[in-house]
């Protein structure tokens, strides 16, 4: 905290790491039982290394991948809105990335002069601390507390509210998680809000399932070099030796489950042994890796997403091309 003489426009930045707490499920936990299962399995934030940060962050300029400019756009409309139905002195961000797209709200707020604290959590350590580092200076006087840790149980580890406070989880990321995930993370959300206090989650709208495909599937291979980064992480993390060339990028819309899965398939038959681990992974021909899932919502799932979690909706917000929302959402009034 600034003490008594220091400048009121002197930023300060506390970063705080649950990664290795006891409680935190590890890459090589979830490759001992993802790459044990009959359907092999790995959970999407392995791809999110430094190289992966930096691939995602190619992909949302694609012209393919619409998502980022749809929820840019639905922002840029609606930031001085929010900020006035909020008046939020704190931004607890969920997996924040580089907060590109976060700078609109925080300007708004800026302005509007309510704003004090950020609080970015992400699972990559070193998004955490260069966009602490930016944003301190690009919003004089804003304290930043980074939670570097896994909003599946790290939660808990947001610090104290400083006032109102908008929790945002933007990009879609919720769509990562499966139908029972998400369900616990958006009540964990819940909880980490009191009656002033919103949330702002971004989702991704069902849609032809050819512009879905393609958004997954860019024609530079941005994508698929994303998806097989998670291949490489296997390999410097674990001792691992595969050939990412050895495996074929997988997009396909789901229809039933309205998602889109990513998986990597195998091009031939081998067996690699993760040294780290001492555990030998055999690959069919053919075989499939699931990497991610990618949910794809209708206005009615978001609504009741939001009621299972104890969430009321307060504005719906959608781009011109219904392609993206944004719910606002509080804490569901006591009847
Ligand atoms: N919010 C940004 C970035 C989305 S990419 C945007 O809208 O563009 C997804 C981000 O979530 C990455 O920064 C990744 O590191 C983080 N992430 C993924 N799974 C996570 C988890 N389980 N816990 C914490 N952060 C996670
Ligand atoms: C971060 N997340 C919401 C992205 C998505 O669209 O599901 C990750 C991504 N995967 C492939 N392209 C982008």
């Amino acid at each position: 905290m600034p003490s008594a003489s220091t400048p009121p426009t002197q930023a300060t930045i506390r970063i705080d790491s649950h990664l290795a707490d006891a409680d935190g499920r590890s890459l090589a936990q979830d490759a001992r039982a993802g790459l044990t299962a009959p359907f092999k399995e790995l959970p999407p934030k392995h791809f999110y290394d430094a190289r992966g940060a930096e691939l995602f962050d190619r992909i949302t300029e694609l012209p393919e991948y619409y998502p980022t400019r749809a929820e840019r756009a639905i922002l840029e409309r609606s930031a001085r809105e929010l900020a006035r139905l909020t008046s939020a002195s704190e931004l607890v961000e969920l997996g924040s990335g580089t907060a590109a797209k976060t700078r609109v709200l925080l300007d708004a707020l800026y302005e509007a002069g309510t704003l004090a604290r950020y609080v970015p959590v992400d699972v990559t350590e070193t998004m955490v601390r260069s966009c602490a580092e930016e944003l301190t200076e690009e919003y004089p006087g804003l304290e930043v507390h980074g939670v570097i840790g896994d909003f599946e149980r790290h939660l808990v580890h947001v610090p104290e509210a400083v006032g109102p406070r908008l929790v945002v989880f933007l990009g879609g990321t919720i769509g990562n998680f499966e139908p029972a995930s998400r369900e616990r993370v958006l009540a964990d959300i819940a909880s980490l809000l009191r009656p002033d206090d919103h949330l702002l989650l971004g989702t991704d709208l069902v849609k032809d399932p050819a512009v879905l495909e393609a958004a997954y599937d860019d024609a530079q291979g941005v994508t698929a070099e994303f998806n097989r980064n998670v291949l490489r992480v296997l390999n410097r993390e674990l001792g691992a030796a595969v050939d990412p060339d050895d495996f074929e990028h997988i997009a396909l819309f789901d229809p039933k489950h309205e998602w889109i899965e990513m998986r990597l398939r195998s091009r031939r038959e081998h067996t690699t042994i993760l040294h780290e681990l001492g555990l030998t992974v055999h690959f069919a021909a053919g075989e499939e890796l699931r990497t991610e899932i990618s949910a794809k919502f209708t206005p009615a799932r978001v609504r009741a997403d939001l009621a299972a979690a104890g969430l009321e909706l307060v504005r719906w917000l959608t781009d011109p091309d219904e392609l993206f929302a944004l719910t606002l959402s509080r804490l569901t009034a006591a009847p």
